[in-house]
């Protein structure tokens, strides 16, 4: 009797995706998309040198096996490495003063003061972790490259962000369809210490956890447009707020320059844009502020339909479930 009575009491909850709910059970959000990779994309700069095939594998080994709380792997980089993060860094940097939002800039400063960022040397990423703990208890986790929608945000539920730590190929220094340590450090890491932008990367992973294929392609799609390639108003000029900009000299110079499509940012419109990962973005979505962006992409994820609340619990790193009356 009490069989039955759990299956008919089963059958709704059957239908919510698993979750994490411990900061511990993020080693299981692992799920890797590999089109991108250099082993499975004809297309990527690497795909023809098996050194650096070689070396990815090496790097993608000390991502597999890391656990949660383990010291995150540091990496000896080698001198070509160095000198195509230098090419990335010089570049990108002498046009970050005229095209970055504002709190980029600030951010930047401050990681280059207590950081160790500059051209010289890649930034480990057990360093860079300490650093945005401090700042906004953000913590990095090693990951061997693309992962899943929904293991991705999942993470940022419990402040981690999962971090890529080899670098684009040195063939082509100005953009990576891939995720890289340029990308992550350069583009992710300054606006992540930024108090307000972390807790609301925080609230988009918590609408997240559990959420239908569609909420969760919804919630990505407004990801890309925003921390990817958002746009903002500042002082009356357009600026860069979006990690995937701040990251390709190349995508970077299109975005702000008459080329491409702006349209205002409006979420219900942005999540369910088309978009495009191959190439530079058709259409960018231009915020009226950098707090306008925040105000709007946190009121989005808290429309976002489940059958039970959660909420994160600071004290044990994990996230309680409530159920809806
Ligand atoms: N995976 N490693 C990694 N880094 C990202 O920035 C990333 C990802 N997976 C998905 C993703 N970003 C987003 O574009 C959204 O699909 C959530
Ligand atoms: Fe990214």
């Amino acid at each position: 009797l009490k069989r039955v009575a759990d299956d008919v009491r089963s059958v709704p909850e059957e239908k919510v995706p698993w979750f994490p709910r411990q900061i511990k059970d993020l080693d299981r959000c692992n799920m890797l998309i590999t089109k991108f990779d250099p082993d499975m994309d004809h297309d990527h700069p690497g795909f023809n040198d098996p050194e650096y095939r070689k070396r990815r594998a090496f790097i993608s080994e000390l991502a597999f096996r890391h656990k949660q709380g383990d010291p995150l792997p540091t990496l000896e980089y080698t001198a070509e490495e160095v000198a195509t993060w230098r090419q990335v860094y010089r570049q990108l940097r002498s046009i970050y003063p005229s095209l970055a939002c504002r709190q980029f800039l600030d951010s930047l400063q401050q990681l280059e003061r207590e950081c160790g960022y500059g051209e010289d040397r890649i930034p480990q990423l057990r360093e860079v972790s300490a650093f945005l703990k401090e700042k906004t208890g953000f913590q990095l986790r090693p990951v061997a490259g693309l992962l899943s929608a929904r293991d991705f945000l999942a993470s940022l539920a419990f402040r981690v962000f999962q971090c890529t730590q080899y670098i684009r190929h040195s063939s082509a220094p100005m953009h990576s369809p891939e995720p890289d340590c340029c990308h992550e450090l350069l583009g992710h890491v300054p606006m992540l210490s930024d108090k307000e932008f972390a807790q609301f990367s925080q609230e988009i992973g918590l609408a997240s956890l559990g959420a239908s294929d569609e909420d969760i392609e919804k919630l990505s799609t407004l990801y890309w447009f925003t921390v990817e390639f958002g746009l903002c108003k500042q002082n009356g000029a357009v600026k860069a707020y979006g990690a995937g900009l701040l990251s390709s000299y190349g995508e970077l110079v299109y975005a702000l320059s008459n080329e491409p499509e702006y349209k205002p940012f409006n979420p219900e419109e942005t999540a369910v844009q088309p978009y495009q990962d191959q190439t530079y973005q058709p259409v960018y979505f231009v915020a009226e502020s950098f707090e306008d962006a925040k105000i709007k992409l946190r009121r989005y994820s808290a429309t976002v339909k489940r059958p039970f609340t959660v909420r994160y619990d600071p004290f044990t790193c994990s996230v309680e479930v409530l159920d809806q009356p």
